[in-house]
């Protein structure tokens, strides 16, 4: 069960490869982490960002799959155009299961793409995917539609060309899943609170490593809803805590 971020590095450690890396371990499955670009910012400002290469983000994938069998793999801040098509590439190149988080702007503001990419996950990596996570914001771009209510939601689903889980933090806390021919729309309640750093980082990451522990994809995002609800009512320091 060992399983694969390909995301950023936030060095406050909410979000990004470390907190890929965290939930991992909280859920009980062995991570590795390939980074893409490293940032300096922490949960309420961003300062700036410095990208890995290409050939770089490609050995470090390499020389983890030289020894390491991987199955599922989860995406984040991946940068660049250039970025998605290589991940894109990877994994047909390992026949890997990928969620993607469409990680396009930070909470806190900053840009974590060089350039608009919503057209690049759309052509390259959402049709290799098995599960996208997008918010409202990504949803939106990624659909080109707007979204104000559940019914926008679902609509967005039907015109992304991957399975997804449109999160409710924006639409009154009603998370949106469609896979396959199933749509569920659960409400959670929303939690008066600063601690929602990484967010979407610990709920892909989640649904990755129960993913890895045989859960079908729709259980896997049932379970990682409340894995990350649990870590906003526990969280600290701006971010949310692991608490299974
Ligand atoms: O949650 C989006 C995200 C993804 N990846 C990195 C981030 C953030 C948000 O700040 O810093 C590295």
């Amino acid at each position: 069960m060992i399983v694969m971020s390909i995301a950023g590095v936030d060095p406050s450690g909410g979000a990004g490869v470390f907190a890929d890396l965290k939930t991992f371990q909280a859920i009980g499955v062995y991570g590795t982490g390939i980074v893409t670009a490293l940032t300096a910012q922490n949960p309420y400002k961003f300062f700036s960002t410095l990208p890995v290469s290409e050939e770089y983000i490609e050995e470090q994938i390499d020389s983890v799959m030289d020894s390491y069998k991987v199955e599922f793999i989860k995406t984040g801040m991946l940068y660049s155009p250039e970025i998605i098509k290589l991940v894109a590439e990877k994994i047909k190149e390992y026949d890997l299961k990928a969620v993607v988080d469409p990680v396009m702007v930070a909470t806190s503001g900053g840009d974590l793409t060089r350039e608009d990419i919503a057209d690049a996950f759309n052509k390259y990596l959402l049709p290799k995917s098995i599960l996208t996570t997008p918010n409202v914001s990504e949803a939106e771009k990624l659909s080109g539609i707007e979204i104000n209510t559940k019914s926008d939601a679902v609509k967005a689903t039907e015109l992304i060309d991957c399975n997804c889980f449109i999160t409710g933090g924006h639409l009154d806390g009603n998370n949106v899943i469609q896979i396959n021919d199933e749509i569920i729309v659960k409400k959670q309640e929303l939690i008066e609170t600063d601690n929602l750093h990484g967010s979407g980082c610990n709920l892909s990451s989640a649904i990755t490593a129960y993913l890895a522990k045989d859960n079908s994809l729709m259980q896997s995002c049932l379970k990682a809803m409340d894995y990350v609800y649990e870590g906003i009512k526990n969280g600290n320091y701006g971010t949310l805590i692991a608490r299974l």
